[in-house]
C-alpha cells in the first residue's frame, strides 16, 4: 500500500517536470528591444518558472484526489500533521521572499526607476541623449537639449546610447507610454517627472498616451523610431536646417 502510494507521488513529480518543460520549451524569449524592457521580461520569466510548477503540481494533485477518491463512501477527517503544516508555510514564506526580492531588484534598477538610487544622474553615460517632453492635449512636443532641436509626434532616438527624459505637461494628466521598450511614466502637472531607456534593437514603436485625458486622449500617440547612431546625426542635422 504504502510503495505504491510513494510510487504514485513520484509518477506525479515526473508529471509536473515533465509538463514545466513542455510550457518552458514554447516560451522561448524574444530579443528585447531596450534595457528596460529586457529586466521586465527577465523577471517575468523568472517567475513564470517558479509559478508554473506550482500551479501544475497544485492541479495535477487536485485531479488525483477527484479520481483517486471518486467513491469513497467513508471519508475520514485530516488528521493533524504539524511537520507538513510547518513546511508548506515555510516553503511559501521562501517563494514569497523570492518573488519580492525579484521584483525589488527590477525597481531599484536606475533605467526602470530614475530616481531609485536617490540621484537621477546616477549611472547615466556621458553622451546620454537628454529629451524634454512636453505632453499637452492632445500631443507630444520633444526637446532635444544642447541640440536646439525640436520634434513634434515623432521621437527619434539612437541606438545603443542612454536616453534620459524629463516630462511636463501644458494642462491634465498624460502618461508616456512606450510598451515594446519597457517605457511608463505618468506626467503630473506642476512636476517633472523623469524616466530613462537604452534601445537595443533599431525599428519603430508606438508611443501611447496610458491616462484619459479628455476626448482627444485615443488620438494621443505617435512614433518612436530607434536609428542606428548615424542616422540619428544625419536626421539632427536636417532637423536643425529647418
Ligand atoms: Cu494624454
Amino acid at each position: 500500500m504504502r510503495r505504491s502510494r510513494s510510487r504514485r507521488v513520484a509518477r506525479l513529480v515526473v508529471a509536473t517536470l515533465g509538463a514545466a518543460a513542455v510550457v518552458a520549451l514554447f516560451a522561448s524569449p524574444v530579443a528585447a528591444q531596450s534595457i528596460n524592457r529586457s529586466a521586465i521580461d527577465d523577471l517575468n520569466e523568472q517567475l513564470l518558472y517558479v509559478a508554473l510548477p506550482l500551479v501544475l503540481f497544485v492541479e495535477l494533485t487536485l485531479v488525483y484526489a477527484l479520481y483517486r477518491f471518486r467513491d469513497n463512501d467513508d471519508p475520514q477527517p485530516t488528521t493533524k500533521d504539524p511537520a507538513l503544516e510547518i513546511t508548506w508555510t515555510a516553503a511559501t514564506g521562501v517563494i514569497l521572499l523570492f518573488v519580492g526580492l525579484s521584483a525589488f531588484f527590477v525597481l531599484a534598477n536606475p533605467y526602470i526607476t530614475p530616481t531609485a538610487a536617490g540621484q537621477s544622474d546616477t549611472g547615466l553615460s556621458e553622451d546620454a541623449v537628454e529629451i524634454e517632453v512636453v505632453a499637452y492635449q492632445w500631443g507630444w512636443e520633444f526637446r532635444y537639449q544642447g541640440e536646439g532641436v525640436t520634434s513634434k509626434s515623432q521621437l527619434v532616438l539612437p541606438r545603443s546610447r542612454d536616453v534620459a527624459f524629463s516630462f511636463t505637461t501644458r494642462d491634465v494628466i498624460h502618461s508616456f507610454y512606450v510598451p515594446e521598450l519597457g517605457l511608463k511614466q505618468d506626467i503630473i502637472p506642476g512636476q517633472t517627472t523623469e524616466a530613462r531607456t537604452r534601445a537595443t534593437e533599431t525599428g519603430e514603436y508606438t508611443l501611447y498616451c496610458a491616462e484619459l485625458c479628455g476626448v482627444g486622449h485615443t488620438r494621443m500617440h505617435g512614433t518612436v523610431r530607434v536609428v542606428s547612431p548615424t542616422e540619428y546625426e544625419e536626421w539632427l542635422e536636417g532637423r536643425r536646417g529647418e
